[in-house]
């Protein structure tokens, strides 16, 4: 199992998107481990973007991420990194397939309405930055035998 690091992002927020979106993530057998709902700072802006902060388009991608409520996840699943990023599909909505959230959603590079881990590393890190361990909450939900082998 891994665990993944989601955030719906201001525009998911504003745009009244976050049920829709985390409906998909519920429909593809994937658990909600944990859930909130934030202001992103601009200090915490900088430790989540940290390979950004000196690019041209930091300022900017920082003024949309405080703009407005953030919902921060912890998904869990097989290959769970992999599986959200593809379901996202490419960064800018204007690119991303149909099909995928920010190619149904999203017309975007900025405004592309949710963030994932983009690895096990980062999603380490990323899980640490919005959550305590004690904001964790593994379950075993009782549809597993129905969503999955018990060989895989
Ligand atoms: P992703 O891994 O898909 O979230 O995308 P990146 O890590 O490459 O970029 C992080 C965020 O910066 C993206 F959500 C979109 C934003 N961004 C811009 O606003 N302008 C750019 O030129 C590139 C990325």
């Amino acid at each position: 199992m891994e665990r993944t690091l989601i955030l719906l992002k201001p525009d998911c927020v504003e745009r009244r998107l976050c049920g829709k979106i985390i409906s998909r993530f519920e429909d593809k057998g994937l658990n909600i481990v944990a859930l909130k709902m934030l202001r992103v700072t601009p200090e915490l802006s900088k430790q989540h973007y940290a390979e950004h902060v000196s690019k041209p388009f930091y300022p900017g991608l920082e003024a949309f991420i405080t703009a407005s409520p953030v919902v921060a996840m912890v998904l869990e699943g097989l290959e769970a990194i992999r599986v959200v990023r593809e379901m996202l599909g490419a960064t800018s909505g204007l690119k991303a397939a149909p099909g995928t959230i920010r190619g149904d959603y999203s017309s975007s590079r900025q405004m592309n309405l949710v963030h994932a881990s983009d690895g096990p590393d980062a999603a380490a890190r990323e899980i640490s930055l919005y959550f305590k361990s004690t904001e964790l909450c593994p379950y075993s939900p009782c549809l597993t035998p129905w969503l999955k082998a018990g060989d895989e």
